[in-house]
């Protein structure tokens, strides 16, 4: 697949839109500089600021993009390459082809952005930085922030397409997990296979893919354990396109390809929450109320299978269920995993007067709440898992004991966990989920799984 990038026409009209919201003074925006591995020239992989990426697609290690509201100019700062520079590295545009690839007003090297800021700033013009710069001495703008989030969280057509053909590579990338999946295999052989599927599409891994047969340890990442019959694997992976959309997909699968009776009951729970929880997002709600509608599923699904015990409002209201489900039901997303997470969470997470319950054990980890507009894109990605360490603790047992079943619940601590993950496109006409449509009801992952277990036997090392 040929590497997609912002165009030119694209950026620029973004670029308009700051314009007009903001109306005066200058911008910049940083790129993000070169990050090396354990020494000054081993590269690791590079991700342009997702700011620089939507507003110039500049895709230029280091470079700094300006834009001047005032008379309406884009200034771009990079560094031309010279001779000594060719030999050792690709390629980059010069500053003339960078003027015909971006629509810059103007390219000047690195070295004239200092002076450039400074003199600005002298003349007594204003600086907006979406976050404290120590360089440019300014703190960040309030004004700034809010143009940006305006524009940048409700998605348009064009981003939904990026984000799908992205959800395209992520839907190969998990069929090929499940395919693979066998009994004696590790589990960083599957991670590799997922990162080879990103990589061979000309994408990158959004994220660190978390590829497990512990998936109560929720950000397990250290994946060299051995896959055993009677495991349940999950994966929580998706690609990022190389102009920076992302995608955020976990599914869950039994190592053998047969879900034991408690396996299979648990997932339903989880899938229905899920379902729910996606029927559940629709405009004008606000995401906490789509969080609870995951966790009514939950509990009544637990209470069911024996797990909680007690009237489901009091269950809810007491957070007992939260020992089995204990994180958020999603976040936005777009061309950050945690889309915008950085400029803070009053702008994006909690705005609109909502504010996060830290003191509550079910919704402290809730990364976001707040009335869903028409064009947000949120992952809705509710879960269950047998969580030793809070099964174990004498002191979760004293304050949950009336609604959990301790015992029974110790009795399942080598049952891992299950996370089923989908991001959702809220539309005037209800929730879209993005993609092809990865494969999650049980049937279709028991005959997928393991079906082309010895494929990759040749080359196993
Ligand atoms: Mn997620």
């Amino acid at each position: 697949m040929m590497l997609r990038s912002t165009t030119r026409e694209q950026a620029q009209a973004r670029r308009e839109k700051l314009r007009e919201r903001l109306g005066r003074g200058l911008v910049y925006f940083p790129g993000a500089k070169e990050p090396v591995r354990n020494y000054g020239t081993f590269s690791a992989d590079f991700r342009q600021s997702s700011h620089v990426l939507y507003f110039s697609g500049v895709t230029i290690p280091g470079c700094g993009v300006v834009l001047d509201l005032d008379e309406g100019r884009f200034i771009l700062f990079a560094d031309e390459m010279g001779p000594d520079d060719l030999v050792w590295h690709d390629k980059e545009p010069s500053h003339k082809e960078l003027q015909e690839l971006t629509g810059a007003d103007q390219v000047q090297s690195l070295s004239q952005l200092k002076p450039f800021l400074t003199e600005a700033q002298a003349a007594g013009r204003t600086l907006h930085v979406i976050k404290e710069n120590d360089w440019a001495g300014v703190k960040a703008s309030e004004d700034l922030i809010r143009a940006v989030v305006a524009l940048r969280l409700p998605k348009t057509s064009d981003e939904i397409q990026q984000m799908d053909e992205a959800m395209r590579i992520t839907a190969k990338a998990h069929e090929l997990a499940m395919a693979m999946t066998r009994p004696g295999l590790f589990e960083h052989e599957i991670q590799a296979a997922v990162e080879f599927i990103f990589r061979s599409a000309g994408a990158l891994p959004a994220y660190g893919p978390i590829a497990t047969c512990r998936g109560e340890v929720l950000h397990a990442c250290k994946p060299h354990r051995e896959l055993k019959d009677g495991q349940l694997f999950l994966l929580d992976a998706g690609a990022e396109l190389s102009n920076g959309y992302a995608t955020d997909i976990t599914r869950a699968w039994p190592v053998n390809g047969r879900f034991t009776e408690s396996q299979g009951a648990i997932y339903d729970v989880v899938l229905r929450s899920q379902k729910a929880a996606i029927a559940a997002s629709v405009v004008g709600r606000a995401y906490g109320e789509v969080h609870k509608v995951a966790a009514l599923e939950i509990i009544e699904g637990l209470k069911d299978f024996g797990l909680l015990k007690g009237s489901t409002e009091d269950i809810w209201a007491a957070d007992a269920h939260a020992l089995f489900f204990p994180h958020g039901v999603g976040h936005m997303i777009g061309l950050d995993v945690h889309d915008l997470e950085d400029v803070g969470e009053d702008y994006v997470g909690y705005s609109d007067g909502y504010t996060r319950d830290s003191d509550s054990l079910g919704r402290r980890y809730l990364r976001l709440n707040r009335e869903m507009k028409a064009g947000f894109v949120v992952t809705i990605e509710p879960g269950i898992y047998f969580i030793p360490a809070y099964l174990n603790d004498p002191k979760m047992e004293a304050r949950y004991g009336d609604f959990v079943d301790f015992e029974k619940a110790r009795s399942m601590t080598d049952f891992g966990g299950i996370r089923i993950e989908d991001d959702v496109h809220i539309t005037e006409d209800g929730p879209v989920v993005i993609g092809p449509g990865i494969l999650k009801e049980r049937s279709e992952i028991e005959a997928l799984v393991g079906s082309e277990a010895t494929m990759m036997d040749r080359f196993r090392i």
